[in-house]
């Protein structure tokens, strides 16, 4: 109400969105919806106060509840991953990565070894894009032929180039990550183990993917992908990691402040602790197990309508296919899903030919079309609308002309959204969409 008051263009916006959100299937993998608890935590005063430092040691005065959110958050961080220490001040996955080898790497002579982009890493493992692969020295394994980890190559690799550090956990991986196998690795060059496990966090919780806890020394994640709170983030040190540098959570804390940071988002914090309790409930482990049944559904449905998924299938959120035997790309299938009402991105597979920007895959998963409470018979139906779309975009010819391609996407862009099946599936997924309410 007083937002509409004082400024109405952002609250038509924010309006629109959320119909936006409604009214479309979210198939984005590292996208979810928060609940009305989380949103009310995010949008309190909370937001105005300031708050450097850590709990009982501010550099500002007036702490008396800020510090126990804060503690709470911790807590229940601890207790649900089981580890002994967490910072839960990172504003996001990236300042929490970069905190995590500034604490344990000396810029410009330790190695970071992380999996290449191309084959769905993170920037923040090491890429030569990102300061992370700036400001320290990087290595980059990469997955197999047919999309899987390849740790006899990984091994080789880490002892040719004694990494500092090795980084698992990924954006684009839709296989169980053996962290025992990472562990033993690292430990063998005696390197640390970060785990990154943004995407996979909810399912580590939901007990529907293994823990890294006993294997690696640094965990981070950010908070708002399959754990479903806000944007945000942890880092995490284990027993094995406070056994390899009791220092380690006092040289986090400093990296994160003053090193990276000011003031902790205090908002954020409250939030997070409240998805952390919403993540402890039977409800969330619930959740956890039908994200994987659906993405499988969605898999094997999609694998009968003759899509190229990257390793076969899935075993988590996510599925990467490779639309290249369905002679389409992944940018024009990405914008004529959103046309038809699925929301998608487009992704880079495994040796792609392409450039990133048109890429010849599409990443999808179920993180957010579970939460609404969709299951297995809803995906086989994304499964069917998916393939009927993917037919609309199929030889469609990319110019490799940098000037040409920008008008055809112009033209692309304006037929598609006026292609009368996309039109006809976009309303067939808003009835379906309004059967699973927002939370
Ligand atoms: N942008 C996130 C993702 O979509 O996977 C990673 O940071």
């Amino acid at each position: 109400m007083n937002l509409v008051k004082t400024d109405k263009e952002i609250a038509l916006l924010i309006k629109k969105e959320a119909t936006r959100q409604k009214e479309t299937i979210d198939l984005i993998p590292s996208e979810n919806h928060t609940s009305r608890a989380v949103r009310e935590a995010l949008g309190s005063v909370l937001t105005d106060k300031y708050s450097e430092g850590y709990p009982k040691k501010r550099y500002y005065q007036g702490h008396k509840y800020i510090d126990q959110i804060e503690i709470l958050a911790e807590e229940r961080a601890k207790k649900l991953f089981g580890v002994p220490y967490v910072n839960v001040q990172p504003y996001s996955g990236s300042p929490a990565n970069l905190a995590v080898y500034l604490a344990t790497c000396t810029p410009q002579k330790d190695k970071i070894m992380g999996l290449s982009l191309a084959f769905g890493g993170h920037l923040t493992h090491g890429q030569p894009q990102s300061s992370t692969g700036q400001f320290f020295k990087s290595v980059l394994y990469e997955l197999d032929k047919e999309g899987f980890l390849d740790f006899g190559a990984i091994e080789k690799l880490a002892q040719k180039e004694k990494p500092k550090i090795i980084v698992c956990g990924y954006t684009a991986y839709p296989r169980i990550i053996d962290f025992k196998r990472f562990g033993q690795i690292a430990d063998k060059v005696g390197a640390y183990l970060m785990a990154d496990i943004s995407h996979i966090a909810g399912l580590i919780v939901g007990r529907v993917h293994q823990s890294p806890v006993s294997f690696a020394h640094i965990i981070t994640t950010t908070t708002h992908k399959t754990l479903r709170g806000p944007r945000g983030a942890l880092i995490m040190v284990t027993e094995k990691g406070l056994e390899k540098n009791p220092d380690l959570p006092k040289k986090i804390d400093s990296a994160i402040i003053p090193g990276l940071q000011g003031g902790p988002h205090d908002h954020q914090t409250a939030a997070i602790a409240v998805a952390l309790a919403e993540a402890s409930t039977q409800e969330f482990k619930n959740y956890a197990a039908q994200i994987v049944k659906n993405a499988k559904r969605l898999a094997s449905s999609l694998s009968k309508a003759g899509f190229d998924l990257i390793s076969g299938g899935t075993d988590n959120h996510l599925i990467l296919i490779d639309l290249q035997n369905k002679k389409a790309n992944g940018a024009l299938a990405a914008i004529a899903l959103e046309a038809a009402g699925i929301v998608s991105n487009k992704n880079a597979v495994p040796f792609d030919p392409m450039p990133p920007f048109y890429p010849s895959g599409i990443r999808i998963g179920t993180p957010a079309v579970t939460t609404r409470g969709m299951k297995e018979k809803e995906m086989e139906k994304i499964a069917f609308w998916t393939n009927e779309v993917i037919e609309e975009v199929k030889n469609e010819k990319l110019p490799t002309d940098k000037a040409v391609r920008v008008e055809f996407m112009k033209d692309f862009r304006a037929r598609i959204t006026k292609n009368k099946k996309l039109l006809l599936i976009a309303k067939e997924v808003k009835n379906l969409t309004a059967k699973f309410p927002l939370p």
